[in-house]
């Protein structure tokens, strides 16, 4: 085997002007990215690149779970692993979060509640079916079972943001060839819709999707501004965080079609404040 150096990449002045005038043309986040990868850019450098040109830190506060070096964190009643984690976007994939027995039950909760998954009507702040969206799906309420109070106990405890800022769990049912077509969790503030939404809590600033239920193939969790895939482990969770409601936050996501067997998820959605 030979040694060989890899040239650093670094930041230049250039290059920031270039993004500048890129996106003074109109051209998006992604756009650009995919555009800097082409060039040559590595990818994490690229990130950076738009980071440290387009985005304005907010300021606005998001959850933040304290991981540091540490291999797992305490989330109160359970050690949950850290399996991964990236800073820009913000994504960190957990293992362990649950147990089978809890996914089992959230699972059994959920099945005579389902019903064909609806999307958040922006123009109107009501809901919608919608082709992007073919699972089936329900809510619990915050805190409505013992079962539910204690997962979302931990989930506050793990990403350090208070449980009342939390909407209700969701499950979904994915069947084979249902999917989520990629799409943001936050509200696009120029849709209508979106200011009597955001009265009850704010923005949404967080979400964490919890893998109740495996399919046998297909059903990563994609995030197609940066080439990740998350495979849906039982267990297992992805979270990500978004400062603004903007797709500079590279959080574009999305639920690839089930192949075979069935995948089940649970998400929890993160406001800014108290979600009423
Ligand atoms: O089930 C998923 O993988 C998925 C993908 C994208 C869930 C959501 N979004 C969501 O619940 O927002
Ligand atoms: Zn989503």
């Amino acid at each position: 085997m030979r040694d060989y150096e890899v040239q650093p990449q670094h930041v230049t002045p250039e290059v920031q002007a270039w993004v500048r005038a890129q996106a003074a043309l109109g051209h998006t986040a992604p756009t650009i990215l995919k555009a800097l990868r082409k060039a040559g850019w590595l990818a994490d450098v690229a990130r950076e690149v738009l980071a440290a040109t387009l985005q304005t830190p907010s300021g606005v506060p998001v959850p933040r779970p304290a991981i540091g070096a540490a291999l797992r964190l305490d989330a109160g009643d359970r050690q949950v692993d850290v399996l991964m984690q990236m800073s820009q976007p913000h994504i960190v994939v957990f293992g362990n979060l649950l147990s089978d027995e809890e996914c089992d039950a959230l699972m059994q909760a959920a099945r005579p509640r389902l019903s064909r998954s609806l999307t958040v009507a922006v123009k109107t702040g009501g809901e919608e079916l919608n082709d992007d969206r073919t699972s089936r799906g329900m809510f619990f309420t915050r805190g409505e079972n013992e079962l539910v109070n204690r997962i979302e106990a931990r989930i506050a405890r793990l990403l350090d943001w208070p449980l009342e800022n939390g909407e209700g769990l969701q499950v979904l049912q994915y069947l084979p060839g249902a999917e989520y077509k990629p799409h943001h969790d936050y509200f696009d503030p120029a849709e209508p819709g979106t200011a009597s939404i955001l009265a009850r809590g704010g923005q949404r600033v967080g979400t964490l999707i919890l893998y109740l239920g495996e399919p046998e193939a297909g059903g990563a969790t994609v995030f197609p501004d940066i080439g990740l895939e998350v495979m849906p482990q039982r267990g297992h969770a992805v979270f990500f965080s978004y400062d603004q409601p903007h797709a500079s936050t590279l959080t574009l996501h999305g639920g690839a079609p089930v192949l075979a067997g069935e995948k089940w998820v649970a998400t929890k959605w993160l406001r800014e404040r108290e979600f009423t």
